[in-house]
């Protein structure tokens, strides 16, 4: 079965309630069992619908054209193909990405002998899907130190999200038990280091800071220490974003990695690089510029809720081949989802199923 009945079948309301008229008629111990596997569904099915929700804006542009393109053709021609091609396009997917999903389709069409483009619907999920996830598995958990704190660093350019972001991801693992401190490296941009508090005050865990202006690799020495002190399980590190002056920023995160590593020598555990998904091609470009100057281990991608580039997820798996571990979909504590393509590919092509 292909991604697209996949998706359809997990999670249309119609199975659902088929199941719980299952459920109803079952006998005690697998009764208990079932109603477990309702409840994790129950779970996935939330997440499910934050992606449909922040992705709302994606689905209308880029799916309310594949459906447009589709009643107007009763047949698969070549000016199909180009306003498929121009759709695709739009949505930010990456010219390399279409490219080799355009001759995989075609090929598909040829093969299949397919005429109807209705039938191509659910073939182009499935292909997108299949270019995503490519043979390779890309890790998409955070890594977390077992033998001490996980030191987490968050950088990427003014604006796109990281003091949120941190905010986001302290607040979840705050509730799954963890005890958080957040660390103020952005010493330079004004207010930065009064957010990243507020921040801390609003979902009650710790802070570390000093006055703006302040050496950013001192204030992580000294966070560092009061977290190996008092034990903390997670240290968040803000950071400053001054690309435009890349020999700089490369030296200030060569110097705050040198200090992470004095105290933990395999850390920082993860260098999240966070991207506005508004910002498209911009957005690619920061990528590619940062990961010359530091080792990315994986993206945030935020804002997804304010763009209809959703298909940016997939240019980035072609361009950089960076794994994309949460998605900002929304400026609360909690909008930020662990990212999950078949979560991702259903909240974008919903409409279409
Ligand atoms: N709609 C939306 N806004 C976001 C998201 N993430 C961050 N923002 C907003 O983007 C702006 C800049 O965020 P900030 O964390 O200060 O960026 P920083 O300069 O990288 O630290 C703020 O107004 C945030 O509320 C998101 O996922 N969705
Ligand atoms: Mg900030």
């Amino acid at each position: 079965m292909g991604l697209f009945s996949k998706i359809k079948n997990m999670f249309s309301k119609e199975t659902e309630e088929k199941k719980e008229i299952e459920i109803n008629q079952e006998e005690d111990t697998s009764m208990v069992e079932e109603k477990q596997e309702v409840k994790k569904k129950s779970a996935e099915e939330k997440s499910v619908k934050v992606y449909e929700k922040g992705l709302t804006k994606s689905r209308k542009g880029f799916v309310s054209n594949l459906i447009s393109l589709t009643s107007r053709y009763s047949k698969i021609t070549d000016a199909y193909f180009d306003e498929l091609e121009e759709i695709l396009i739009m949505a930010d997917i990456g010219v390399n990405t279409i490219m080799k999903f355009m001759d995989r389709l075609r090929e598909r069409v040829r093969k299949e002998k397919i005429e109807d483009p209705n039938l191509l619907k659910e073939i182009i999920v499935d292909e997108l899907f299949i270019i995503y996830v490519d043979e390779e598995v890309l890790e998409s958990k955070i890594h977390f130190n077992t033998t001490g704190p996980t030191i987490l660093l968050l950088v990427g350019v003014n604006g796109v999200g990281k003091t949120t972001t941190i905010g986001k991801l302290a607040w979840q693992m705050k509730e799954n038990g963890k005890k958080v401190l957040l660390v103020a490296g952005d010493t330079f941009r004004a207010g930065a280091v009064e957010q990243l508090k507020e921040w801390s005050e609003k979902i009650g865990v710790d802070f570390f800071g000093k006055e703006e202006g302040s050496d950013p690799a001192s204030v992580v020495y000294d966070g560092i220490v009061k977290a190996k002190e008092e034990n903390y399980d997670v240290v968040l590190i803000d950071t400053a974003g001054r690309l435009q002056n890349k020999v700089n920023l490369m030296k200030e995160l060569e110097k705050i990695n040198r200090v992470i590593a004095s105290f933990i020598p395999e850390a920082p555990h993860e260098t999240l690089l966070v991207i506005d998904a508004t910002t498209g091609q911009n957005g690619i470009s920061q990528a590619k510029s940062f990961q010359e100057i530091t080792n990315i281990t994986g993206i945030v991608l935020t804002k997804l809720d304010g763009t209809a580039k959703g298909g940016i997820v997939l240019a980035i798996k072609e361009e950089v081949n960076i794994p994309v571990k949460y998605i900002g979909l929304g400026e609360a504590k909690e909008d930020l989802q662990p990212f999950d393509i078949e979560a991702y590919i259903y909240g974008l092509f919903k409409d279409m199923m």
